[in-house]
């Protein structure tokens, strides 16, 4: 019976769409053309014995384990054999753990639940994918975060806060009647690199979707993630008791208010009986939150905790809180706000904070709460999304700074305390509530993504979540290997590009430590003399500090003292100009212009050097794509084309508009042999302020 399903599955999934336009992603699985390991595999793959009994998530995994077959191999049916691939579940293994193992010929997959052997299939087909021989093979896999989550900033009417790549994935309007196929597709992706939860929606949240009218919508989408083993959160609006309710007030602490969450939980879990829980923004840029009421944050998360515990769900409270203090020090707000509460959380409570102290940007020390937060689960928030790191039309290999960011050492609990370590939960904190969260980069666009080349970011994304203990480059070959079928040349000079990329962003658009120097509106452009907005904060003067002695915002004894906030070894590493590293320079110290640093350059030569050599690198990303022609699918091809051309005219914008603001404080020539840029600083002014116009 279980065969014969199987069978069918194999011949309905066969129809699927071969055309390369980017939309299978990293899950192509065009034939295999390399005779002896077809052999190899063939021989595996005769038959099936299954050892469990059938579930709606094992349903999946024989189906995916099915598109794969046949498309790699051209397998169409697995029939039922005892020396086939055996599956079965070990009910003593973690939930989501698995293992790929083979002897005598013999591939079994376990799994600790269906799980586990939704993911085992998945790993299976990435060493298929990757044309690994399987001989000998005997992996354990056992995920080192439980909650591996997207973000979507998706609003109600369809665009996507900061997302690039087209309007939302959810069509509103048309569920719960019109299924999208899409909605799977996504699903299905997800599942391919280990992701468990998705919120759907903006955190800067409306409060339509705990509607009933809009509960039966989602109820769609958390249907077709189960299948995928997928849970389905949402962001809510604190104010929803409000708005929804028609309450007097939102006040965490009055009965009403936390009856009306009461029932509204209630409800929600009537329509998504594994809903996975909330995620809120409070308090931050305008969003609504206990202080209003002079409540804390604490009171406000753990009225929410309440609610949903009987369910088994958690909530999620976002430590992105800033206020506009003309005196302060951005860095340090969030730490001064949520230090204090540490320990107070309800044990369903994981506070999320983002990579670093300011905002996503290209490269930020680790935030300073993942080491000041012993008692408090933590999940660490990416964006995946490139608000800040290009847009479309910038190659970012992402896996670079997430790995930095998980490796560096917070010293919480001594040397090797690494922020992947103190969020994973092996410090001492609930393991079971581990989270790392990343906010989506996909959207309507055919190929999800918008650049062919972010598909690894959210690839990177899933994979290190999964486990962070992975290489960038073993990510990065992974990736190119499934994603394009070519020669080994050719997968490597993509992987070279990739693994550049961070750095090249980052020389020509903040070099040497500067942050938040971009346009008001235009958060992947420059605008470093941007001086008036609604707050300080959001202006370029309050990081850069450019003045006639040099640049840079000084945090340490003598400044903000944000430096302070981390643990003495970690200070020692950026306390002085002298000893710190280069790329974190300007973030802790105003440094004079003609200070020399240890590559031997003053401050502002190593700047107009760095400036120069990342528009160079980006020509050299140009010459090395051209290898690709007629390696990849043409259409590919001319399409990161395109969008090198137009990462070359925007690094040209920056280094020009940088180069040429900056020098009006410096009052040096350019070294040599830099040339100056033909255009003028007027202009550069003049060209920012077009592409901000409405
Ligand atoms: C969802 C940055 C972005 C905002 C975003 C915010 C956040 O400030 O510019 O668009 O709002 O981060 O993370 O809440």
């Amino acid at each position: 019976m279980k065969t014969k399903l199987f069978t069918i599955l194999l011949v309905f999934l066969s129809f699927f769409s071969k055309a390369d336009d980017g939309y299978r992603l990293w899950l192509k699985y065009d034939p295999i053309k390399e005779q002896s390991i077809r052999q190899e595999y063939l021989g595996y793959f005769k038959g099936i014995d299954l050892q469990t009994n059938p579930t709606p998530v094992l349903k999946t995994a024989l189906e995916e384990l099915g598109v794969g077959l046949n498309g790699l191999l051209g397998i169409t049916q697995l029939p039922k054999n005892t020396q086939g691939l055996h599956i079965k579940i070990d009910p003593n293994l973690a939930l989501e753990s698995y293992g790929i193992t083979e002897k005598s010929g013999q591939i079994t997959l376990v799994g600790g639940s269906d799980k586990g052997i939704l993911y085992a299939v998945f790993g299976l087909l990435r060493e298929l994918q990757q044309k690994h021989s399987l001989k000998n093979i005997a992996k354990t896999e056992i995920p080192k975060i439980s909650y591996r989550m997207l973000n979507h900033w998706d609003n109600m009417n369809g665009t996507i806060e900061r997302g690039y790549a087209g309007a939302s994935l959810w069509k509103w309007f048309e569920l719960p009647e019109t299924i999208d196929s899409r909605y799977t597709d996504y699903a299905r992706a997800n599942a391919s690199i280990g992701i468990n939860a998705v919120a759907i929606n903006n955190v800067n949240a409306s409060a339509r979707l705990l509607t009933k009218e809009y509960l039966v919508k989602v109820k769609v989408l958390a249907d077709i993630f189960r299948k995928y083993g997928i849970k389905l959160f949402l962001s809510v609006n604190f104010a929803s008791p409000k708005l929804l309710g028609k309450l007097k007030t939102s006040d965490p602490l009055d009965p009403q208010v936390q009856a009306w969450w009461k029932a509204k939980t209630k409800e929600v879990y009537e329509y998504i009986p594994d809903f996975g829980g909330f995620l809120v923004k409070a308090n931050s840029e305008g969003e609504p939150g206990p202080q209003e009421y002079g409540r804390s944050h604490a009171d406000g998360a753990n009225m929410l905790a309440g609610a949903i515990e009987p369910y088994q769900g958690i909530v999620i409270w976002r430590a992105f809180v800033y206020s506009p203090n003309p005196k302060g020090d951005r860095f340090k707000e969030a730490y001064n706000e949520f230090k204090p509460l540490d320990g107070t959380f309800n044990k369903n409570v994981i506070v999320q904070v983002k990579n670093g102290p300011i905002d996503f940007q290209s490269r930020e020390p680790f935030h300073p709460l993942f080491g000041a937060m012993p008692q408090t689960p933590l999940s660490l928030e990416f964006q995946i999304t490139q608000e800040y790191l290009g847009f479309t039309t910038n190659v970012f290999y992402q896996s670079i700074l997430y790995k930095e960011c998980l490796d560096s050492d917070t010293y919480a609990k001594g040397k090797g305390s690494t922020v992947a370590k103190v969020i994973d939960g092996s410090l001492g904190t609930n393991p079971k509530l581990s989270m790392m969260a990343g906010v989506a980069n996909t959207g309507s666009d055919r190929n999800w993504t918008g650049h062919l080349l972010s598909q690894a970011n959210w690839y990177a994304f899933g994979r290190l979540a999964w486990n962070h203990e992975l290489t960038s480059e073993t990510i990065a070959e992974e990736w190119t290997r499934m994603t394009f079928q070519t020669d080994a040349s050719t997968l490597q000079t993509i992987q070279s590009i990739l693994l550049k990329s961070r750095d090249t962003y980052v020389k020509f658009t903040t070099p040497l430590g500067l942050h938040h120097i971009m346009g008001h509106n235009l958060h992947f452009g420059p605008e470093p003399w941007l001086e008036k907005s609604a707050r300080p904060d959001w202006t370029s003067l309050y990081y850069h500090r450019a003045d006639s002695i040099g640049i840079g915002f000084n945090r340490t004894k003598t400044g903000s003292q944000a430096l302070e906030l981390y643990k003495p070894e970690v200070q020692n590493k950026w306390n002085k100009p002298k000893t710190c590293d280069l790329d974190y320079l300007l973030w802790f110290h105003h440094v004079s212009w003609n200070e020399k640093l240890s590559t031997g350059k003053t401050l502002w030569e190593e700047l107009c050097h760095r400036y120069y050599s990342g528009v160079k690198e980006v020509e050299t990303f140009q010459t090395e794509w051209q290898k690709c022609e007629g390696k990849i699918n043409q259409t590919l091809f001319e399409d990161v084309k395109g969008r090198l051309a137009a990462q070359h005219r925007e690094s040209l914008n920056w280094r020009d508009a940088c180069v040429l603001y900056f020098q009006t404080f410096s009052k040096q020539a350019l070294p040599s042999p830099l040339v100056k840029p033909k255009r003028s600083l007027e202009e550069m002014k003049e060209l920012v302020e077009i592409y901000q116009l409405k």
